[in-house]
């Protein structure tokens, strides 16, 4: 039998079925919370992402104890780069040294398995989550996570990580036409735009929620415990 539980949250209360619910924690990766990674290449200001570190800590630790499946993706393209598009790798029409692929200060910028895609330690994943590596925006976009939550019965999702308005919002909105209903939660992401988070938290939940719903993460630890 399943545990029903009820986030308080925007725009109106979550109905979240436990066993049916999966943690999404997205990106949380060095490549774009620290120095000499992707985001650092692409000109941003860092600090912005480190904010949202503690309440994605505590998060994992509530979904966790609660028996929730977690997934941590990775935005991550293969060694040889077949699977990065000459339209991304072109974007930014930056020098060849801070193209995806080119070797930064923590190894190959967004490759698999150099120490700069990897997690943070914050929230590292452990033993039995899912890891996924994504070469898009989205997480569903060439993946198999699509097929991976519906083997499970997994219908709902809690969403975190990073850039907000980036690989957030995109993977949000492809859950929503896939059928998941999902909660954004709202300081467990983070922008390099503190402007375009607020407005992501406002887009989501305007029209009753058209995108899905927010709450913080120590309302989703409190209806979790
Ligand atoms: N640049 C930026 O804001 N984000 C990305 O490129 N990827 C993710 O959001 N993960």
């Amino acid at each position: 039998r399943d545990v029903m539980v009820e986030v308080p949250a925007q725009p109106y209360a979550y109905s979240l079925p436990l066993r049916k619910a999966a943690l999404v924690m997205i990106d949380f990766q060095k490549d774009f919370l620290c120095e000499g990674g992707f985001g650092g290449a692409l000109g941003n200001d860092l600090s912005h992402l480190q904010a949202c570190l503690p309440p994605a800590a505590k998060l994992l630790a509530a979904c966790r104890a609660a028996g929730i499946a977690v997934v941590h993706t990775m935005e991550a393209h293969k060694a040889d780069l077949s699977d990065l598009h000459p339209a991304k790798a072109c974007r930014g029409n930056l020098p060849e040294e801070l193209r995806i692929g080119a070797v930064g200060a923590m190894g190959r910028i967004l490759i698999r398995g150099e120490p700069g895609n990897g997690i943070v330690d914050e929230v590292a994943p452990i033993e039995g989550e899912k890891l996924l590596y994504k070469p898009g925006k989205g997480a569903f976009y060439a993946t198999d996570l699509e097929p991976w939550l519906h083997s499970r019965g997994i219908s709902h999702l809690l969403i975190a990580g990073v850039t907000t308005e980036v690989c957030v919002q995109t993977t949000m909105r492809e859950a929503n036409d896939r059928g998941f209903e999902c909660l954004l939660v709202s300081d467990a992401t983070g922008s390099y735009f503190p402007a375009f988070k607020a407005a992501v938290l406002q887009m989501v939940t305007a029209q009753g929620g058209i995108v899905g719903w927010t709450a913080d993460a120590d309302t989703v630890a409190a209806a979790l415990s």
